[in-house]
């Protein structure tokens, strides 16, 4: 059975954890990295020389690593022409929400999990959550505006393009609850919300916010 080696509540794991449930295949999860560790096993490191997760492990022993390259591998093998757009220009475009969402979305991520959660008290900094916001809205401003005649990122189902993004949207809303109104955003996280693949994987595990 093919194998995803990670914590379920690393928003890189989520993506490929959402990614299966959303085409239904079976699939084992090792508990890795974050409290369980591991990064560091000479073995995993075979699998994956970052020592990060997720890393995907098949039964005749190809590995993958780097989330978005998996959540791809997946939707090609088992979701062509779903939830992997089957014409070279509809693909390049989900591609393209895909690299977007990890570069421009990802970063307040990891600094609200730094200054809320994992460094020492007297080393966080509210100002520096509040700097990632501001950097963090325009990037916003952009998908709310794609989104306004839309349901999804790629059009009227959900495609790959909407993992990454829909992730690390669930953490924003969560996270900035004085981030200003983006009302297409905010509609299309619904319509995620509906899905109980989105619930189980990402809702369930997003760690709370202020
Ligand atoms: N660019 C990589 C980043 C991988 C990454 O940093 N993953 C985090 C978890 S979301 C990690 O491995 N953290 C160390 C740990 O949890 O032990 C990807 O998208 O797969």
């Amino acid at each position: 059975m093919l194998k995803i080696w990670g914590r379920n509540d690393g928003s890189n794991v989520i993506k490929a954890l959402w990614c299966l449930n959303e085409i239904g295949v079976e699939y084992e999860r090792i508990d890795w990295g974050g409290e369980f560790g591991g990064n560091d096993d000479p073995e995993y490191r075979k699998k994956n020389p970052n020592g990060r997760l997720p890393t995907l492990e098949e039964e005749d022993g190809f590995t993958l690593w780097e989330s978005g390259a998996v959540v791809r591998y997946l939707c090609g093998r088992y979701s062509m022409g779903n939830m992997c757009p089957a014409t070279l220009r509809g693909r390049a475009d989900a591609e393209k929400w895909m690299d977007w969402s990890s570069l421009n979305l990802g970063p307040f991520n990891s600094v609200f999990l730094q200054h809320f959660w994992r460094l020492p008290e007297a080393e966080r900094s509210q100002e520096v959550v509040e700097k990632a916001i501001a950097t963090t809205i325009p990037h916003f401003d952009v998908l709310d505006a794609h989104l306004a005649d839309r349901d999804f990122i790629c059009g009227d189902r959900l495609t790959m393009a909407d993992i990454p993004a829909g992730v690390l949207t669930h953490r924003w809303i969560n996270w900035s609850p004085h981030r200003p109104s983006h009302p297409n955003l905010e509609a299309w996280h619904a319509r995620l919300l509906e899905r109980k693949a989105y619930q189980d994987c990402v809702v369930a595990v997003t760690p709370p916010g202020p």
